[in-house]
């Protein structure tokens, strides 16, 4: 396919509620949106970096440039065979794996109306629908935690996962699991503790948790294999598995059991599907982590999620509305009353389009 144009589209929307984590306090998705041309049709992708380099080592600042200004020019007017194709042109770029991941994206989008197949078939999916789980944020207090565990069970949420950080995790998880015995609990750590911190992820062995996710530093592979043995509680690997490489390092030293895949921080899916393969050959079970994601990349994580070693594991694709009031896609993506998402296809009668109108009330500038 040809390359013949490439918007980038910088919008902004409010988050329902503020959504806290151990790195910052998230108030608004500010996202870039990239649209690019090909012989007639237009693919978008969704970037998943946020307003600051806090959680990833990019930024939407960093993205825009990387995209307009290295990405472009290695492609435009170019004849681009897919995903695959695209990768290797830009494998003379370093990092920068969620810049590369947003055209990506959009070129599987192509991909899929050219031979008019489900991004679904494309990837090889096997599931029709996946199950879902909630992230929630550090909250001021237990009981507006209390109550915001409450109100995502009545909905039906598959997994509760909270997020913590030094100084409100386990009086907290303990507080949680006096209230809610049985439920599927799991706890970010997003990377804020170190090995000097073993007694109380010991200490978390007893909360029963389905995992506990990076608690140490992303370039930590060999002090998490440190900790893995040390505890019972698996451990999930997200903020350091970057590549299908990292995620066979960290498979190797025993760095962890499980492994949450976000394609965007792998830079794109055709790298995320290796990982998920090398995955299911080594029994560490993988599930779609989110990045508080508009429609666009939301619809995408629900395609990936169908492939067939994330079936154990609920996924961070929420519903929309548990994170914004208006989205870009038309319909909204939204929770059956199973608590899943249907994964798109060519069958099933399910199919998203982009919502250009809400993009342009969302927009605050576009780069062509
Ligand atoms: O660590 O998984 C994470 C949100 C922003 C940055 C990092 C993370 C998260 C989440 C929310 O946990 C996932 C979602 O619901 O989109
Ligand atoms: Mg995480």
């Amino acid at each position: 396919m040809r390359i013949d144009r490439i918007d980038i589209i910088r919008v902004k929307t409010p988050f329902v509620h503020p959504f806290e984590t151990s790195f910052t306090r998230f108030v608004e998705r500010d996202a870039l949106i990239v649209k690019v041309y090909s012989e007639g049709l237009v693919g978008y992708g969704e970037c998943k970096a946020f307003y600051a380099p806090l959680y990833n080592p990019e930024d939407n600042g960093t993205c825009l440039h990387i995209i307009k200004n290295m990405i472009a020019p290695a492609i435009l007017h170019q004849d681009i065979v897919g995903p695959a194709e695209f990768m290797a042109k830009v494998a003379f770029i370093v990092g920068n794996r969620l810049a590369k991941a947003s055209i990506e994206n959009a070129l599987w989008e192509l991909q899929a109306q050219r031979e008019g197949k489900s991004l679904k078939t494309l990837l090889g999916g096997t599931q029709d629908e996946v199950k879902v789980g909630v992230s929630l944020g550090i909250e001021p207090t237990i009981p507006a935690l209390l109550e915001k565990i409450e109100k995502y069970l009545a909905e039906g949420y598959h997994r509760t996962k909270i997020k913590i950080k030094p100084g409100k995790d386990i009086e907290v998880l303990r507080e949680v699991r006096r209230h809610y015995p049985d439920i599927v609990l799991t706890v970010d750590a997003n990377s804020d503790y170190t090995l000097a911190d073993i007694e109380l992820f010991k200490a978390m062995d007893d909360l029963n948790l389905q995992y506990i996710e990076q608690p140490l530093a992303e370039d930590d592979i060999v002090d998490h294999a440190v900790l893995q043995k040390a505890i019972k509680t698996p451990i999930c690997l997200d903020e350091s598995i970057v590549s299908v490489d990292t995620a066979r390092k960290a498979i190797e030293l025993g760095s962890c059991k499980i492994i949450n895949i976000k394609s965007s921080r792998c830079g794109g899916l055709y790298e995320s599907k290796k990982i998920h393969d090398l995955c299911q050959k080594n029994n560490i079970p993988v599930w779609v982590g989110g990045m508080t994601e508009l429609g666009i990349g939301r619809v995408q994580n629900i395609s990936f999620a169908s492939l067939p070693n994330f079936a154990s594991l609920a996924h961070d694709i929420a519903a929309s509305k548990r994170y914004f009031a208006e989205d870009i896609t038309l319909p909204v993506v939204d929770i059956t009353p199973r608590c899943t998402l249907i994964v798109p296809d060519e069958t099933n009668g399910v199919r998203y389009e982009v919502d250009t109108k809400a993009i342009d009330r969302m927009m605050v500038s576009c780069d062509v």
